[in-house]
């Protein structure tokens, strides 16, 4: 491996007590937690297209970050030079995976030809990369939204021909997600949407959509390829209406069109967020049918109305989200991939650390804190006490599929108005708080 780039050195866990800026506080990926290590348990994936694609432009402005490795011969060599920091970062920072889409880690040509050809070239270097530092390939995914024959859509676009492009690109991206021993594969419906519904065929489109996944998943099984698809739902942005809309318009999208065997979700929060929901709620949706699959860790901000992809420091939401996650049995083959973007002044290579460091140990005490608290059991105790009644008697024979409305009513006549109970919400948040907060 080519030597050392960056002038930031190994980011250590120093503690929580540290004033060290350029530590970690809580993620020690050494530490030993059941039998595995944080680093293990977490799973943290670097987002290559943010960290080391993103130039901090916004819908307003160009670029402000410019890196002095992005400079070079030719489009494929900075490509192969700029693999060389990723995974020098990728190491630094303890993280165990990365995850692309095909055109941020390889130009793409003038033809399907010769960006197949770029990929080939960049993907070689980073099997490399993989080998000596023990990295690995979280997911890959193929950016069906970049190029402007995509304006319309990829696999919802009216020119079949668009679809037949899209396909090809989509094979590839699983040859090389499975040359790379990817764990996974995403679809984001990047532009899989409408603008107006005045020149769109909607029930078409979504066919189009679950044919190019069936196809997909089919091509999959073909090469050999074993990692679990993905889909990432997502309201709006770049189009006005996307299909992924959300969890629960993706589990009604994959039962409809007989996908739901071979998809699971990748929730991403600011995600959710646009779509009226919590983080916490996405993760339980996806969970409560068993299709939580992997995280795009991430936020975005009250105030303003677009992805703004921040990292997350919100101890709060986090825990809450990784409650739910340890509960749900955890992400398997997934992970928590930083699907998360400097600010736009935010222009030195150090504000990368910091950004990664935050995120990484927010998630590692979220993780350490959601522990503590499953494992006391107070809200697993009080939720549990809340749905008794269905745990005996005729309650249970309603769980059953047991029971009748003529049974029902003969209770409903003997047992007469029902008792009210407490939803004691003001109090659990105050237990949660005295977890989050201990003075
Ligand atoms: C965009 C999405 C995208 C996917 C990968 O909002 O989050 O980055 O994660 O295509
Ligand atoms: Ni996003
Ligand atoms: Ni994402």
């Amino acid at each position: 491996m080519s030597k050392d780039i960056l002038h930031i050195g190994q980011i250590k866990y120093a503690g929580a007590d540290s004033d060290q800026a350029l530590s970690f506080k809580h993620y020690n990926p050494a530490e030993l937690v059941d039998g595995k290590t944080l680093k293990e348990h977490l799973r943290f994936s670097i987002a290559y297209w943010h960290s080391f694609r993103g130039t901090g432009s916004d819908p307003f402005g160009v670029g402000t970050i410019s890196r002095p490795w992005e400079r070079g011969r030719d489009a494929v060599s900075v490509a192969l030079k700029r693999a060389d920091v990723a995974f020098e970062f990728f190491r630094k920072i303890e993280a165990p995976f990365y995850c692309f889409h095909d055109r941020d880690i390889a130009p793409e040509g003038r033809t399907l030809r010769e960006s197949n050809r770029n990929l080939d070239r960049v993907v070689a270097h980073l099997k490399q990369l993989q080998r000596a530092t023990g990295v690995k390939l979280l997911w890959g995914t193929a950016n069906l939204f970049t190029n402007p024959r995509y304006m319309c859509g990829a696999a919802t676009n009216p020119d079949a021909q668009v679809f037949a492009y899209a396909a090809a690109q989509v094979k590839k991206a699983l040859e090389v997600t499975k040359e790379l021993g990817g764990e996974n594969y995403v679809f984001w419906g990047g532009r899989e949407g409408y603008e107006t519904l005045l020149n769109t065929d909607l029930k078409r489109e979504q066919a189009h959509l679950a044919a190019f996944m069936h196809l997909a998943v089919d091509y999959a099984k073909q090469i050999g390829f074993q990692g679990q698809f993905l889909i990432e739902p997502k309201p709006k942005e770049p189009t006005k209406h996307q299909y992924d809309f959300d969890v629960a318009s993706g589990i009604a999208f994959l039962k409809t069109f007989g996908l739901d065997r071979h998809f699971k979700f990748n929730i991403e929060t600011n995600h959710a967020t646009l779509a009226g929901h919590t983080f916490q709620h996405e993760i339980e949706v996806a969970a409560a049918v068993g299709l939580l699959g992997s995280i795009d860790a991430n936020t975005g901000d009250t105030l303003l109305g677009w992805d703004t992809d921040q990292f997350n420091t919100d101890v709060k939401e986090l825990t809450l989200a990784m409650i739910a996650i340890l509960r749900a049995g955890g992400l398997g083959r997934g992970g928590f991939n930083f699907d998360a973007k400097l600010r736009r002044p935010s222009i030195d290579l150090e504000d990368l650390f910091h950004a990664h460091i935050g995120g990484m140990d927010t998630y590692a005490l979220a993780f350490k804190l959601a522990r503590r608290i499953l494992k006391e059991g107070k809200f697993e105790k009080f939720v549990a006490d809340r749905y008794a009644t269905f745990d005996i008697g005729y309650g249970k024979d309603i769980e059953k599929g047991k029971s009748s409305f003529k049974t029902l009513e003969q209770i409903a006549f003997k047992l007469g108005e029902p008792k009210p109970r407490s939803g004691r919400q003001e109090y659990l948040e105050n237990l949660l708080n005295s977890y989050l907060h201990r003075g």
